[in-house]
């Protein structure tokens, strides 16, 4: 069980894709993502300069133990280049594990509390007749649950709306919405936090009364409002019955979801780009939230992740595991492999990803009937096709960034 080689490969078959490839000196191989959106290479460096070295003779074996020295040795701690970094090794160790073991990951992490995992997807559309056939859509692909992201008069562009002139991949991949967008620099978007507070609940009502009052429906904020927008907009969304009301502030500042909490019933989801449990300490302890957004890939890996879950079980918050594309299929897998084994599962977001990328990541996982389930192969039941890899090297791209219309930057 020593690690024998380390590998760490680029990938772009339809966005970037950061992979670490561990390989046992008695031939078993471990799959990890290390994708950071936008910043990709300052991981890929982080890993090939300040990780594979140490790796080499390592036990493969001993996850806790390589979590731990990875983490503490560096003595500058945290941080998502960091973090990213030490979750793909994290993830490549339980799928070597799984495989020396015969048993998909879940098992090892205690087994499968349920048979699926609910799952939720994107609808969009800039205008209201847009964003019913996008729902509808979604339903006919399976979802029982649904993200509800629209245009706001005023806006040119907007988080979270499909099709706004993303040039990601192949033209024919349809891409539920992929921010990043290939070039030198990144793209400026404008904002009106007042114009999306006043159109807001009218879209939610709207919504209700095309599509009742039993789908669960979901919204991201995406880290753009103060605390008190924040509980305007929570408690204008109350009669809208919402599963959750994500990122709503950008939550450096916990502080921040007291005062959100303090005026509103609506639930919230925060965390995607947080990077360890000291990130959610608080604001578990204090029940300031219902859903922790942290993603396998960006938390430090599925021991850190699970760690911060079974805190958060203590307190009835659940997961709600970040899974955009640009989580690898990698980085979703070991989501599904943790949703399925702890009792705290919430729900999992599910974009797909697009054609080229499951040619070059060959998936175990099954959608059925609006519910994900990782599949029964040893370790994480994802293998790299690294000649289909190659066919696709790196491109720089970037998240957009916003301004207010008298342009000072504002948060994306
Ligand atoms: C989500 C996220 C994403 C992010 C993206 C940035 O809720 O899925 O907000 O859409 O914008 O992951 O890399
Ligand atoms: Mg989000």
């Amino acid at each position: 069980m020593l690690i024998d080689k380390a590998d760490v490969i680029v990938t772009s078959p339809d966005r970037n894709f950061v992979t670490l490839k561990l390989t046992t000196a008695d031939g078993l191989t471990g799959l990890g993502d290390a994708t950071l959106n936008g910043r990709e290479l300052a991981v890929v460096a982080y890993l090939r300069e300040h990780v594979v070295p140490l790796l080499i003779g390592a036990d493969a074996s001993r996850i806790e133990d390589t979590w731990q020295f990875l983490y503490r040795s560096a003595y500058w701690r945290r941080g998502p280049v960091t973090m990213a970094a030490i979750a793909a090794v994290d993830m490549a160790l339980w799928d070597i594990k799984g495989k020396a073991a015969g048993m998909p990951v879940y098992q090892l992490l205690g087994g499968a509390s349920r048979k699926g995992l609910m799952a939720y997807g994107h609808a969009s559309g800039k205008e209201l007749p847009e964003l019913f056939d996008s729902i509808r859509a979604h339903q006919e692909q399976g979802y029982k649950a649904i993200r509800v992201q629209t245009g706001v008069p005023t806006l040119k562009a907007i988080y979270g709306i499909a099709a706004q002139g993303a040039d990601v991949g192949d033209a024919s991949v349809r891409y539920d919405h992929e921010p990043a967008r290939r070039g030198a620099k990144p793209v400026e978007e404008d904002w009106d936090t007042r114009a999306y507070l006043n159109h807001l609940p009218g879209v939610f009502e709207a919504v209700r009364n095309e599509f009742g009052p039993d789908i669960p429906l979901l919204h991201d904020g995406h880290h753009r409002m103060t605390p008190i927008q924040a509980a305007r907009l929570g408690k204008d969304l109350e009669p809208y019955d919402l599963f959750w009301l994500e990122d709503c502030t950008p939550a450096e500042n916990q502080e921040a979801l007291r005062l959100v909490r303090q005026h509103t019933t609506t639930p919230l989801a925060i965390g995607e780009i947080f990077n360890t449990i000291w990130d959610f300490k608080d604001i578990i302890r204090d029940q300031l939230i219902d859903y922790v957004r942290g993603a396998v890939t960006h938390m430090g890996g599925i021991t850190a992740l699970k760690k911060t879950l079974d805190y958060a079980a203590m307190y009835q918050i659940k997961s709600g595991m970040h899974g955009p594309t640009d989580i690898s299929p990698v980085g979703m897998a070991a989501a599904m492999h943790l949703g399925l084994a702890i009792h705290n599962f919430g729900i999992q977001e599910y974009m797909r990803h697009g054609a080229k990328t499951d040619q070059v990541f060959e998936q175990s996982f099954t959608w059925t009937d609006g519910y994900l389930h990782p599949g029964d192969r040893p370790g994480l039941g994802v293998e790299l096709n690294v000649d289909e890899a190659g066919k696709y090297p790196y491109e720089q791209a970037y998240l957009p960034y916003n301004r207010l219309l008298d342009g000072t930057v504002h948060d994306w």
